[in-house]
């Protein structure tokens, strides 16, 4: 009768298993980072309704490893640019699309 090796050493892995997969708990800190809310503060500088570009005095931009600094975005739609002015301050966030670090997404900062 050797079929109650392998239950025995089933039987051998549980406690492992049980233990591992109560260390996982403590990673529960990483879901209070939510992607949708990551955005980048920054003050308009420029805008150029033609070109589609805008130009912005930004805070770091971690997806795209880019330290603070001012210069101008493409801006997937141009209807964005209508909402803003020179000297607003903003939340945005922007990302790289089709070679162009373009702005996805803006909001006036409150
Ligand atoms: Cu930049």
């Amino acid at each position: 009768m050797k079929t109650s090796i392998p239950l025995v050493a089933a039987l051998a892995l549980l406690p492992a298993t049980f233990v591992h997969a109560q260390s996982n708990k403590t990673h529960d800190d990483m879901k209070t980072m939510p992607e949708s809310t990551d955005m980048t503060h920054g003050e308009i500088k420029k805008i150029d309704t033609g070109a589609k570009l805008v130009t912005i005095k930004h805070g770091p931009l971690k997806n795209l490893g880019m330290p603070g600094m001012t210069m101008s975005f493409s801006v997937k739609d141009p209807a964005l640019l209508k909402q803003i002015k020179v000297g607003d301050q903003v939340n945005f966030t922007a990302d790289m699309v089709n070679g162009a670090i373009t702005v996805t997404k803006l909001e006036l900062a409150k």
